[in-house]
């Protein structure tokens, strides 16, 4: 049985994955911790605030429960990366080392996403291949691109189980998203509910790959449980699940809403971001490596997304 400690559990991701985990693993041993604590209801488990700048104190809370595996989440996203660069470089390359440094001396498998963000204008835009040129023009593709080679890093000199993917877009219901570009994909579906209209910061055209968040769950879970001897790739596995501009989820939506409107209003920081990042990444690699394949298509999302939405906001 795994014993998991997860970083950044009450973000967009780690607020379901850390149920997810529980689900598969037991209550007790999933452990989540964060900078910050949850406000409404109590934790289902384990969990403890840990500021992830703190090496030794992360180390520490790992020590105690004894765990065997790090997923370290705890990150600035894309926009907000760009608002405060220093920031970002300080959290996100500072907690990913101090996490590498605790599944070091502790022997831990360790899990991290990388994203989208990490390829840039020089990048071959269309089914990005897994191998290609990584020039990010951010300082969250350069977190990202470096964190990559960090963890690529620490197995190869170290001999630490590290595993991570690249993430697209991640659209879900339960927590909102971090302050990422990608973002406008989860706001679109709360204000077609409540509006019936929504205002994209991102213009018409503009593609970037996106994923439901079960499969996001999912592709942790089977990735962290492959086979090391299949894994050529262990770190940054591009994985996909749909390629989709702001129009295209205006179509989806509008099969269930019809009078639901779509108008633009481009962030131009935002914009840069999105358009220096691929379109659709080609995830051959992990699906020959270790089985990856999305359950979910934009139109299947989309019921489920308007459905859940509905259900919680009642
Ligand atoms: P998020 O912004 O929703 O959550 C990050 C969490 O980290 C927050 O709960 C925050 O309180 C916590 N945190 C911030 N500073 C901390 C600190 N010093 N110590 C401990 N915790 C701290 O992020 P997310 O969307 O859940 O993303 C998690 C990881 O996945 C990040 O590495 C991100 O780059 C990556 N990723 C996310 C997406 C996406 O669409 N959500 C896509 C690609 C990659
Ligand atoms: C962001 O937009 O910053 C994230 C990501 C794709 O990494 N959602």
């Amino acid at each position: 049985m795994k014993k998991i400690l997860v970083t950044g559990a009450l973000g967009q991701i780690g607020s379901e994955l850390v149920d997810k985990l529980r689900e598969i693993y037991g209550s007790s041993n999933v452990i989540g911790t964060d900078i910050r604590k949850k406000e409404e209801a109590a934790e289902e488990g384990p969990f403890e605030i840990v500021d992830v700048m703190d090496g030794k104190h992360l180390n520490s809370v790992a020590k105690e429960y004894q765990v065997d595996t790090i997923m370290h989440l705890a990150a600035l996203l894309s926009a907000k990366a760009e608002s405060f660069p220093r920031v970002a470089w300080d959290l996100n390359m500072g907690g990913l080392i101090n996490a590498l440094e605790v599944a070091k001396e502790l022997n831990l498998q360790f899990f991290t996403p990388s994203s989208i963000g990490a390829f840039g204008p020089s990048t071959p835009k269309d089914n990005t291949p897994q191998d290609t040129l990584q020039r990010p023009t951010t300082m969250y593709g350069v977190n990202k691109v470096a964190g990559e080679l960090l963890a690529d890093y620490y197995f190869q000199r170290f001999d630490v189980d590290t595993r991570g993917v690249r993430y697209p877009g991640l659209i879900s219901y339960v927590a909102p998203p971090g302050g990422g570009t990608t973002d406008y994909a989860v706001e679109i579906y709360y204000e077609a509910l409540k509006n019936k209209a929504y205002t994209s910061y991102i213009r018409e055209g503009t593609y970037m790959d996106m994923m439901y968040m079960p499969d996001a769950l999912n592709a942790i879970i089977q990735l962290m449980e492959a086979d090391p001897d299949k894994l050529t790739h262990r770190n940054a596995f591009n994985i996909s699940a749909m390629s989709a501009a702001p129009e295209d989820f205006a179509k989806a939506i509008q099969k269930y809403i019809p009078e639901f409107a779509l108008s633009y209003s481009i962030d131009p920081i935002r914009q840069k971001i999105a358009d220096s990042w691929p379109n659709s990444l080609d995830s051959t690699a992990a699906i020959e490596e270790w089985g990856f394949k999305a359950e979910y298509d934009l139109d299947k999302m989309t019921k489920d997304m308007l459905e859940k939405i509905e259900a919680k906001e009642k």
